[in-house]
């Protein structure tokens, strides 16, 4: 048996009813089958999970959650506040990144800190290192349920070797008891194009970022962790490229950053499970109105980067909408080539003095699937230089703000 469907074995056995999960890479077979064993929430940020799983618990339920280490870091508020506060029960399944074969270099803070973070938080955990170390797994998940406690069991990727050596990956699904809607808004009318025009994704990332690189030419970039800045990379690189390695959600916030702080053009690059998982930011960004800004906002309603899985994007949200109702007021939806490279020359104010003003965004609709890229071969030190010496601007940029 796989390691996979004896650990799902242990849960069932365990009486665990309520799921929610983000998922991680090395973790992405088990993640896919959980849904089809238990009610499952797919997340939009480990944060989200904490407060989730605490009313399920609050209504008898027995929760467990499945993510990687890097989340922990965006729930430990929560689980020591929340979780833990009112004594709470949650099981904690954390794909342990950072230590075994890992060739991300961004996954080493948390994941050689994680042991630290939950010993100083007071949060037990157990850590597995081989299949074989899953039987620790159920007579403490017993207590979590009888004793009210949260356990983080730290599942190291060496768990899953067996399975992924035989390459029997199932298709991730977003479940029954997942949101529904369907499909039909990838086909709604742009609102801001004001024209009746069905939109259905037709190129790959990959192929929209080939086709819209030519365009961001003397634009600083900041591009989305994962796939998108291997592919963007593998295109070609610009020293006005920033790649994130790490820190999921944060690529919009960076570019609002540089936006505020100088005159140059920022284009970011994000991805529909990043802008959702740090919605906030768009409000931010749109109250605050830098018009040399760009969201460029690669909608693959999956994460992509991760094994394909489906974010809220795929059925129930249209990020262009959202872009709208958090006060976005320049917003197009692209999904052929023309469309996608013309939609990045359209400049605040390009049209007339009195067209809209603010920050754009650029709804990209996108096909899932990733081009094979392998990591980025420069070093986080050397990508900021590169990036420092290209914005070289000392400029705060002087425009009234709300
Ligand atoms: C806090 C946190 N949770 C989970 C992950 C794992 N992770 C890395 S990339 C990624 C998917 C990003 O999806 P999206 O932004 O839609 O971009 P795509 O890869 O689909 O282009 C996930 C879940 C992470 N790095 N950080």
């Amino acid at each position: 048996m796989l390691a996979e469907e004896k650990l799902i074995g242990m849960l069932e056995a365990g009486g665990v009813d309520f799921t929610a999960s983000l998922p991680c890479d090395r973790m992405k077979r088990l993640i896919a089958m959980v849904p089809r064993t238990f009610f499952h929430i797919p997340l939009t940020r480990e944060e989200e999970g904490a407060g989730i799983c605490a009313g399920a618990a609050l209504s008898g339920r027995r929760p467990a959650m499945f993510i990687q280490n890097s989340g922990v870091g965006n729930m430990i508020n929560a689980l020591l506040s929340l979780t833990g506060f009112y004594e709470l029960p949650l099981a904690l399944f954390i794909s342990h990144r950072g230590l075994y074969k890992e060739k991300i270099a961004a996954q080493r803070p948390m994941g050689e800190k994680l042991p630290g973070i939950l010993r100083g938080a007071g949060i037990a955990f157990t850590r597995i290192e081989k299949a074989k170390d899953l039987n620790l797994i159920p007579g403490r998940l017993d207590q979590v349920y009888r004793k009210n406690r949260i356990h983080a069991f730290l599942l190291s990727p060496a768990v899953w070797e067996e399975a992924e050596a035989k390459d029997n990956m199932p298709q991730p699904v977003l479940t029954l008891s997942s949101p529904g809607g369907n499909l039909s808004r990838r086909q709604r009318v742009a609102p801001a194009q004001g024209k009746i025009e069905k939109l259905k994704p037709r190129l790959t990332r990959y192929e929209i970022l080939r086709a819209v690189w030519p365009a961001l030419e003397s634009r600083a970039v900041v591009c989305n962790l994962g796939f998108p800045a291997r592919e963007l990379y593998h295109i070609g690189h610009r020293p006005s490229h920033f790649y994130m390695l790490g820190s999921m959600g944060m690529a919009t916030p960076i570019g609002l950053g540089i936006a505020l702080a100088t005159k140059k053009e920022i284009v970011v690059i994000d991805g529909d499970g990043a802008l959702l998982m740090n919605p906030g930011t768009m409000a931010t960004a749109a109250c605050l109105r830098p018009g040399n800004l760009t969201v460029f906002a690669v909608d693959n309603g999956a994460y992509g980067s991760t094994g394909n899985q489906p974010t809220l994007a795929r059925r129930c949200i249209d990020l262009e909408e959202a872009a709208r109702g958090l006060g976005f007021r320049r917003t197009i939806k692209a999904a052929g080539k023309r469309q996608l490279i013309r939609s990045l020359e359209i400049k605040e104010g390009a049209d007339s003095p009195s067209a809209p003003s603010g920050p754009g965004f650029i709804h990209a609709l996108a096909l899932p699937g990733n081009r094979e890229t392998p990591v980025i071969p420069l070093d986080r030190l050397e990508i900021k230089r590169q990036f420092m010496a290209f914005l070289d601007s000392q400029t705060i940029y002087s425009r009234p703000y709300c």
